[in-house]
C-alpha cells in the first residue's frame, strides 16, 4: 500500500542532490537492539546520570561498566535489519549523503556503510582515563572489570559521548554542515530530545531544506517534518527506496 506520505517523500528524495540522514535508537529496534526511552527502554528505572555521565562513571565505574557490557553482550552477533541496509546503500546514490548517528552500536557499519558519522562515540571503543589510548576492543565478556589500559594500568572507560560530556568537535561540525546543506533530511528512529544531535534537524529546516521523519511514533521534531512516515524504518526505508527507485 503506497501511502501520499510515502509518495510525497519519494518525490522530495528523487528531486534532491545533496541528503543527510539522522539516526536514532529506533533504527536499531527491529534488530532487536532495545531504545532509550518508552516502555522496555534502556533507561527505564535507571537514573540515566549513575550510568550514562562521566559524574556516575567516576563514582562508580564498575555498575557503568556493567551496563556497557551488558549492552555489549547482547550486540554480539545481532544483524543490521533493511532500515539499516537501505541507509547503506543510499550511500552510492546522491551527489551529497551524509550518514549521522546518535547511536553506538555501529550496526550501520555492520550493514556497509563506510563514512558513519558517530555524534555519540562507539561502544565497541575504550579509552584510557590517564594516557588517552583509545583502541577498538571487541572482547565480551572483558577478562576483569573495569578494564586496565595496557600501557599504563590506567582506568578505561566506554568509547561512547556521556551527557554533560561535548561531542567529538571534528564529527558536530561535519555533521552541522552536512544538516546545513542538505535539501533533505531523513530523520529515522529517534526521540529527539537530546541535543545538540536534534538540533540538527533544526538547522536544516532553518536554511530551507524539507525534514522527512521514519517514525512510529512523532519525535519531538515531528512538527519541524513537511512528510511523516509513521511506521517502523525496517519496513519504510525499504518501501521508500523501491518507490524512487533505488535499490531497497
Ligand atoms: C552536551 C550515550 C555540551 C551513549 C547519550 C545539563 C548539563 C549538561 C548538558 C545538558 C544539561 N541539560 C541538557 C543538556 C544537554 C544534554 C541533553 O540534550 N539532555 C536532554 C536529555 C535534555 N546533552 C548533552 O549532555 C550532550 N552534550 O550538551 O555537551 C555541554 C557540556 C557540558 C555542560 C553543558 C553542555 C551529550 C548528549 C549525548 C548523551 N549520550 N548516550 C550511549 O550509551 O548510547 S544520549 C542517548 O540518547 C543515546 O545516545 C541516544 O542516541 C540518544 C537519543 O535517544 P534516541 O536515539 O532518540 O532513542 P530514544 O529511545 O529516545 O527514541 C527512540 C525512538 O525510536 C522513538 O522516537 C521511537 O518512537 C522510535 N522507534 C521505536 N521503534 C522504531 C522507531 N523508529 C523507527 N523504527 C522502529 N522500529
Ligand atoms: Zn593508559
Amino acid at each position: 500500500m503506497v501511502t501520499e506520505a510515502l509518495t510525497q517523500a519519494a518525490a522530495l528524495l528523487a528531486g534532491a542532490r545533496r541528503i543527510a540522514v539522522l539516526t536514532g535508537a529506533g533504527v536499531s529496534a527491529e534488530s532487536g537492539v532495545p531504545t532509550f526511552r518508552g516502555s522496555g527502554g534502556l533507561w527505564e528505572g535507571r537514573p540515566v546520570e549513575e550510568v550514562a555521565s562521566p559524574q556516575g562513571f567516576l563514582a562508580d565505574p564498575l555498575r557503568v561498566w556493567r551496563f556497557y557490557e551488558e549492552r555489549r553482550r547482547k550486540l554480539v552477533g545481532v544483524r543490521p535489519n533493511p532500515g539499516h541496509d537501505v541507509l547503506a546503500r543510499w550511500q552510492g546514490c546522491f551527489e551529497e549523503y551524509h550518514l549521522i548517528t546518535q547511536n553506538v552500536d555501529g550496526l550501520h557499519q555492520l550493514a556497509g556503510a563506510d563514512r558513519v558519522l558517530e555524534l555519540h562515540g562507539n561502544i565497541w571503543r575504550v579509552r584510557c582515563l590517564a594516557c588517552g589510548r583509545e583502541r577498538d576492543d571487541r572482547t565480551v565478556p572483558f577478562p576483569e572489570l573495569p578494564p586496565r589500559c595496557a600501557a599504563c594500568g590506567g582506568l578505561e572507560r566506554p568509547g561512547v559521548v556521556w551527557f554533560g560530556e561535548f561531542l567529538p568537535q571534528d564529527v558536530l561540525q561535519i555533521a552541522s554542515q552536512a544538516a546545513e546543506e542538505a535539501e533533505v533530511l531523513v530523520v529515522v528512529g529517534t526521540s529527539a530530545v537530546v541535543y545538540p544531535a536534534a538540533g540538527l534537524v533544526e538547522v536544516t529546516a532553518r536554511h530551507g531544506g524539507k525534514v522527512i521523519e521514519v517514525n512510529p511514533d512523532p519525535s519531538a521534531l515531528a512538527h519541524v517534518a513537511t512528510v511523516q512516515l509513521r511506521g517502523p524504518s525496517g519496513d519504510v526505508l525499504p518501501r521508500l527506496a523501491a518507490l524512487m527507485g533505488k535499490p531497497a
